[in-house]
């Protein structure tokens, strides 16, 4: 073989490298603009080479290219990967299947990088294994097809091989299966070209949400929340803050994409059984007397000891008296509310109308709702999961009754009521003690209703009171803490809460469905 068409061969297979993996990026970018708002080949990349690049790279990065710094990075992710890229194909076409182990490596490191994420959930794994998978099969069958088409066969066909004749037998020629390598090229960069600008216009979709989320300056609150007493909070490491910051919060919904809404165009309907209907617009809204309480909110799907729960300042307004506005008739029951997905939460009247907190929710800790915790507007009632009670990205609220209408859950095995159980759960200790006084201390809950006392026991003996901290209020959970005197060897620790009504949490065990797990946490601790 030539010089020139080694080189020509060389082209073709680089090129196949390139369109393959660039088509897997593309394809893998729209996968991931459905079940990864958030990620995708190129930003994920990026946010690993941010991670592991040094201090200096970044000050530098920051220093040359200024607020331009993300876009140069993803340029230059872009350029390095179009090498490799290139690379992959060069080595697949003359060491198969060295070009195809080097995708596969890629891959195999972009989903440990994935599954190792802080939020990480299944679905975030499509976007790196579709990649790969479009990839490799590409790859494959491009650089058959280049080597099926390859200049070397025309060499073959006119052995004189003067450089002259070498050269002009590398310039493309046109039988079959060039056209054929060069229309599946083709083709490939055209679909992943495709497929790589659908998931963009996709997520400037949420892009212009989270611009919009950015410029929002939230009113400040009629009726600001009470401040918090200085002695609600215990100082002890691994404790659960009393405030859960909203980046800790826990998500749980059924929206395998997050709803992206422009609060300008955000309406809210109220309607079925009202005397007239009502239409909430989000100016509208931020012109409302607004109050801010501080509001557990749990997850029934939340296991004894788990970690489906969260507590935060909520600023909004409250749906009593929006209701009221609507005039709900004398036999309605039931507010079933809906969001923009579909979503539906079927909540008792008599709940929302009780004078608790019940909220039509804007803010969290002093921000606008996060997307993935319903912005622009959601709901939140004290003393109800979630399931009943808390939907994000609110759009309607139905006035009914719950022998007519079914909400989401109800329809798939549980309860259609979903008052929050009295609970507790310990923090601490997470780790081998040393013998001697050991602090042990967790949280407890029993929303809208408050919790009286906390009891601790060791290695089933009796029940020993702990001490509560202030609680902000009964809608939210109260740390304990409890002085262990620990001696060594390896001890049960179990705590019950006692609620204001009187109720002492229960030992029996019972999974989250259909309403609520019941039992006591426990945890085993080795002392030295
Ligand atoms: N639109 C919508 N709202 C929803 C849900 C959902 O699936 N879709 N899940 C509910 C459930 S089951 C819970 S526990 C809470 C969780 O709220 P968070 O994700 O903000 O913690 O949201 C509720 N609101
Ligand atoms: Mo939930």
């Amino acid at each position: 073989m030539t010089g020139a068409v080694r080189t020509a061969r060389r082209r073709d297979a680089a090129l196949a490298g390139i369109v393959a993996i660039g088509a897997g990026i593309g394809v893998g970018e729209l996968v991931a603009a459905f079940v990864a708002p958030t990620g995708g080949p190129i930003t994920d990349v990026g946010g690993l080479a941010v991670d592991l690049a040094p201090a200096w790279a970044k000050d530098a990065a920051i220093a040359l290219f200024g607020t331009a710094d993300k876009l140069a990075l993803i340029v230059g992710i872009a350029l390095v990967l179009a090498l490799l890229a290139a690379a992959a194909g060069v080595l697949e076409s003359i060491r198969p299947p060295i070009g195809t182990l080097l995708v596969v490596a890629a891959g195999a490191a972009g989903v440990v990088a994935t599954a190792t994420r802080a939020q990480f959930s299944p679905l975030d794994l499509a976007p790196p294994l579709v990649t790969a998978v479009v990839a490799i099969l590409l790859l494959r069958q491009l650089v058959r097809l280049a080597a099926r088409a390859a200049p070397v066969a025309q060499a073959v066909l006119t052995p004189r091989d003067d450089s002259a004749d070498a050269e002009a037998s590398a310039s493309p020629p046109t039988g079959p299966d060039r056209r054929r390598f060069l229309a599946w090229a083709a083709g490939s960069a055209a679909v992943g070209v495709l497929a790589g600008l659908g998931g963009w216009t996709l997520r400037t979709g949420a892009r212009v949400a989270s611009a919009a989320r950015d410029a929002i300056r939230l009113p400040a609150p009629v009726t600001p929340a009470p401040a918090i007493p200085a002695d609600a909070a215990f100082d002890l490491d691994g404790l659960t803050s009393l405030i859960t910051p909203n980046a800790e919060f826990y998500r749980i919904d059924t929206a395998l994409q997050v709803p992206v809404i422009d609060p300008a165009e955000w309406r809210l309907r109220v309607h079925g059984q009202v005397e007239r209907e009502v239409t909430l617009g989000w100016e509208e809204l931020l012109a409302l007397p607004l109050e801010e309480h501080a509001v557990t909110l749990a997850c029934v799907s939340n296991e004894v000891g788990g970690s489906l729960i969260g507590n935060a300042t909520w600023l909004g307004y409250p749906i009593a008296a929006l209701l009221e506005r609507a005039g709900v008739a004398a036999d309605a029951d039931m507010v079933l509310s809906r969001s923009i997905d579909g979503f539906t939460a079927g909540t008792p009247l008599e709940v929302l109308r009780d004078g608790r907190a019940a909220l039509l929710a804007i803010g969290m800790n002093g921000e606008p709702l996060p997307a993935e915790h319903g912005f622009p507007v959601r709901l939140v009632v004290p003393g109800l999961y979630g399931y009943v009670s808390a939907t994000k990205w609110v759009t309607e609220l139905e006035v009914t009754r719950f022998d007519r209408a079914r909400a989401y859950w109800t329809d798939r095995g549980w309860s259609e009521r979903g008052p929050v159980k009295l609970s507790s759960r310990i923090d601490v200790p997470r780790e081998p003690v040393a013998a001697g006084t050991v602090a042990v201390a967790g949280v407890a809950w029993y929303q809208h209703v408050g919790v009286e006392r906390v009891e601790v026991r060791v290695d089933g003996g009796d029940w020993q009171e702990a001490e509560l901290a202030s609680a902000i209020s009964d809608d939210t959970w109260v740390q304990w803490r409890f002085a262990w005197d620990a001696t060594p060897g390896s001890h049960e620790l179990q705590v019950r809460a006692v609620g204001a009504d009187g109720i002492v949490q229960t030992s029996e065990r019972r999974p989250p469905a259909p309403d609520g797990a019941t039992g006591l946490d426990r945890r085993t601790v080795e002392v030295r």
